[in-house]
């Protein structure tokens, strides 16, 4: 990786990724496009522009303009509002990823983008679930994911476009919060836990799901596009954890820096059967051999940096 557009760059992943990206790299190597523009620093900080992923003209322009070699593509819709707006979902995510591929195609780049544990549904063998495997996903997220991973080998197999790609769990940050996910509860419980010391959980007690901190996702990212393509044997997508939870597990968590938190349900049950369709904790010992994947976070230290980091946030509002 040398010259780098990120798409979605105001999104989730985009917007920490970008900032430690540019720290990497160097600011003017690092190009952010999202389709809002905002007051977020990685717009001021460094090349950004405006750039709707269906517009394949336009994305053209701009990777060619700045000649990067790499396309970090990560806008799309996730899971709760692909759901609600399938038709948006499609169009976005799958006609968003082949423009990116095309444009990475012409241009030689090197691609990543990331797939999810969205990407299995309710066949896929559910503990411990392996790299390969079932992938007969029933929301139109998972579709997209599944379809995207296949469509990424594709483009590897048959142009040798050097496509890479991480099935990524939840993930839980106290930057930037999600949008329309179904592990989104993950992060609304540390601030909910920071503001008002309650929260009431769409998804119900005992529905394991993978998750990961966000700096180990970050890592991750750069891991994979860093490593010695021919030591991959796989390419997408990796199944990458940090650690399997619930409600319950993360609320014990908390109560050990705050012991007065409460937990308590109201069960949304679109989100929950949702997650009810994905795994209770995937396998990711591909990614440890072929690339050295590792997670520094688990869930008692992601607890701790996590109520700390938003206690000092909340405390500099205050201020
Ligand atoms: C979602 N966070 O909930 C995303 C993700 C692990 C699932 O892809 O939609």
């Amino acid at each position: 990786m040398n010259k780098i557009l990120v798409t979605g760059a105001l999104g989730q992943i985009g917007s920490e990724l970008v900032v430690k990206l540019r720290e990497i790299y160097g600011v003017d190597h690092v190009v952010a496009a999202d389709l809002r523009s905002s007051s977020h620093e990685i717009t001021q900080s460094g090349p950004f522009e405006l750039l709707d992923v269906t517009n394949a003209k336009a994305m053209f322009e701009i990777a060619n303009r700045y000649k990067v070699d790499t396309v970090i593509h990560l806008a799309a819709l996730l899971s709760a509002v692909a759901e609600e707006k399938p038709l948006l979902a499609w169009n976005l995510n799958m006609g968003g990823l082949m423009n990116a591929l095309e444009v990475s195609r012409e241009l030689g780049c090197q691609f990543f983008t990331p797939s999810s544990i969205g990407s299995f549904g309710p066949s896929t063998p559910k503990d411990n679930t392996p790299q390969d495997t079932i992938q007969r996903p029933n929301t139109m997220y998972g579709v997209n994911k599944v379809s995207g991973e296949l469509l990424c080998d594709y483009y590897f197999h048959k142009y040798g476009l050097d496509t890479r790609g991480l099935r990524l769990p939840g993930l839980i940050s106290y930057m930037t919060p999600p949008g329309g996910g179904t592990t989104d509860y993950a992060v609304e419980i540390y601030y909910a836990a920071v503001s008002t010391g309650r929260y009431t959980s769409y998804i119900a007690k005992g529905s394991d799901m993978d998750m990961m901190y966000m700096p180990d996702a970050l890592n991750a990212i750069i891991d994979l596009m860093e490593a010695d393509s021919s030591l991959l044997i796989h390419r997408n997508s990796f199944n990458v954890t940090a650690m399997s939870v619930d409600p319950e597990a993360i609320a014990a968590a908390i109560r050990d820096e705050f012991p007065g938190f409460i937990l308590d349900y109201d069960i949304d049950p679109k989100r929950q059967a949702i997650a009810d369709s994905w795994p209770h904790s995937i396998d990711a010992t591909a990614a440890k051999t072929e690339w050295g994947f590792h997670a520094r976070y688990d869930l008692k230290a992601m607890t701790k940096d996590m109520l700390s980091q938003l206690s000092e946030r909340q405390m500099l509002r205050k201020a």
